[in-house]
């Protein structure tokens, strides 16, 4: 027989406010409404009764949930929070989990995991080791070990990801914690996003560049990140410094049409030492030193340069190779910077001669070329650019074409340019929907453009969906080459012939694209790509355009 107290008991249990409520006040007071997520049977007690100030986008497969959150989280510059299926759907994210790790996103992943009453039997589906699963892709992965602590662990994970270098974090869980009375209101903390250099040695670096005779300055994604265009710039122009983007960029750094930008140095160390021949000293800001991809044999640097690097990640300024390191960020270091050097302004009131190689000008309009023929991947690039809307945000996975598409298509503003920093397939096509609907949510409704390899579009081709349903105006071009141009290129530099499976023959994107209720059509010709493209962004449907281009292999540096 129950007693009077056990029923005051339950009776208060049933008052007390649950683990639910109080994680979802905290969501709330973090602004973390939007949840892109693919569920499962563990997650279902999380999202029941669904507050309707949440919003929920489903993707239909993990890699497009994560790369739709970190594009998402990127054009808002807020964090974003991603829900997966234990350790099923956790395991079809970890690729756009290490790509969001080195975009240095800070998403909050979690997932369900099996209730605590089987988790010791591991029944089906149990996240066998969660905390080890998504290592090393997440700054912190934790199973909270009671219940009461699931709102206090969200919060630890919140801070945990913004605070620099800024990442995806990952909890563990298990569905039955959420009906649990909590041990009391949400505690909302706040932490800060930016860690300034040391004052000593940042002198130290001033005086360093002060006395160089040529100085040269190397811009990261970090510069774009901390919103950091004029700093950069200013910099530059104090200096009469000419700027190189670090190798392969995932944001730019800076405006290319400004007359001291020098271009993208190559991503292998042979080619990017010889960019920098000349000068006597680099300052490296908010990138890696360096982020390569080929082996190609040469020295790191030039001989008699000295290499300075500045970057808030411990991991980067520990692991170069070469140069000096100071821990700090990157856009307050550069207007600290600037306020240590503007004695050096005006010393010479010229661009250096350095910048000759600058001079080169944009390709022309390009010829339609013989009818039958197919058009080239720069052909394609340059007649976009002809009609490219104001303001334009260029996302990018076009492997064997970004040189091209670089030349073609100048990044002038902020914040108009995103490609992933990892290199694993199937970021691009998903981001750009995340990074369209960041669009339309800041009300800044930039124009978004996708261009996609053919390959590349296939890892993740169900964010075509997500597109479609949440009406976005977004232009996603496939490059056709029918093949894995760039592994071709490498097969060439590497000397490996003979290598299977680089082939992609017979895919129908307009087809897809269609049963993705996407609208779609193949164009051959650059009238025809023009005017298709042209209305791509009045629709509010998203459009696919398929665009068959040469199978040229370019080289790969
Ligand atoms: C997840 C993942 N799988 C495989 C690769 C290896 N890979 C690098 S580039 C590439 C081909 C890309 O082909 P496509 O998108 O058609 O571009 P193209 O080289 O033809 O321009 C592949 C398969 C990768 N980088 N990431
Ligand atoms: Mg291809």
């Amino acid at each position: 027989m129950t007693s009077q107290v056990e029923h005051t008991r339950i009776a208060d249990r049933q008052r007390t406010t649950t683990v639910r409520e109080v994680t979802y006040d905290l969501l709330r007071a973090y602004g973390l409404t939007t949840i892109f997520g693919n569920v499962g049977s563990t997650e279902e007690p999380f999202l029941a009764s669904f507050p309707s100030d949440f919003r929920y986008i489903l993707g239909l497969q993990e890699a497009s949930v994560v790369a739709m959150a970190d594009g998402f989280a990127q054009a808002m510059r807020r964090p974003v929070l991603v829900n997966l299926h234990t350790g099923a759907g956790l395991g079809n994210a970890l690729g756009a989990i290490l790509t969001a790790f080195q975009n240095k996103t800070p998403l909050i992943i979690t997932a369900g995991q099996q209730t605590r009453e089987m988790l010791l039997l591991e029944p089906w589906l149990t996240n066998v080791e969660p905390t080890v699963f998504p290592r090393p892709w997440v700054k912190w992965a934790y199973e909270p070990v009671r219940a009461q602590d699931v709102p206090a662990a969200f919060m630890r994970a919140i801070a945990t990801a913004l605070q620099p270098p800024a990442g995806p974090v990952f909890l563990s869980l298990p569905l039955d914690d959420w009906d649990k009375p909590a041990d009391g209101p949400a505690v909302v903390r706040t932490v800060s996003t930016r860690v300034a250099p040391d004052p000593a040695r940042l002198r130290d670096f001033a005086d360093a560049i002060r006395h160089a005779s040529s100085p040269v300055l190397i811009y990261g994604g970090s510069v774009a990140r901390g919103n950091g265009w004029n700093e950069a710039v200013a910099l530059a122009e104090a200096l009469h410094a000419p700027v190189w983007v670090a190798p392969a960029p995932e944001r730019m750094p800076f405006p290319d049409d400004h007359p001291l930008f020098a271009g993208v140095l190559p991503f292998a160390k042979g080619p990017l030492s010889e960019k920098l021949e000349g000068h006597d000293l680099a300052l490296v800001v908010g990138a890696p030193v360096f982020r390569y991809y080929p082996y190609v044999a040469g020295p790191y640097l030039p001989r008699g340069l000295r290499l300075l690097h500045i970057s808030d990640d411990p991991a980067e300024t520990s692991r170069a190779p070469v140069g000096d390191s100071l821990l700090g960020d990157a856009v307050l270091s550069l207007a600290a910077l600037h306020d240590l050097l503007t004695d050096r302004a005006g010393s010479n009131g010229k661009p250096p001669a350095q910048l000759a190689h600058r001079t080169a000008p944009r390709p022309a309009p390009v010829e339609t070329g013989a009818p039958g023929d197919r058009l080239s991947a720069a052909q394609v690039f340059t007649a976009l650019n002809e009609i490219r809307p104001a303001h334009a945000v260029m996302v990018q996975e076009t492997p064997s074409n970004t040189f091209d598409l670089l030349k073609a298509w100048p990044i002038t503003e902020p914040d108009t340019y995103y490609m992933f920093a990892s290199g694993a397939l199937g970021w691009g096509l998903p981001a750009a929907v995340g990074i369209a609907q960041a669009e339309r949510d800041s009300g800044r409704n930039r124009p978004v453009i996708a261009i996609i390899g053919d390959g590349a579009s296939q890892y993740s081709i169900q964010a075509l969906w997500n597109a479609a349903q949440l009406r976005l105006p977004l232009l996603i071009v496939i490059m056709r080459n029918e093949e894995y141009a760039i592994l071709k290129s490498f097969a060439i530099l590497e000397e490996t012939p003979g290598v299977p499976g680089l082939e992609l023959p017979a895919m129908d994107f307009v087809s897809i694209a269609k049963g993705y209720s996407c609208d779609a059509v193949r164009v051959e010709d650059l009238d025809a790509i023009k005017a298709a493209a042209a209305t791509a962004w009045t629709k509010d449907v998203p459009t696919v355009l398929e665009i068959p281009i040469s199978r040229e292999i370019p080289p790969l540096i």
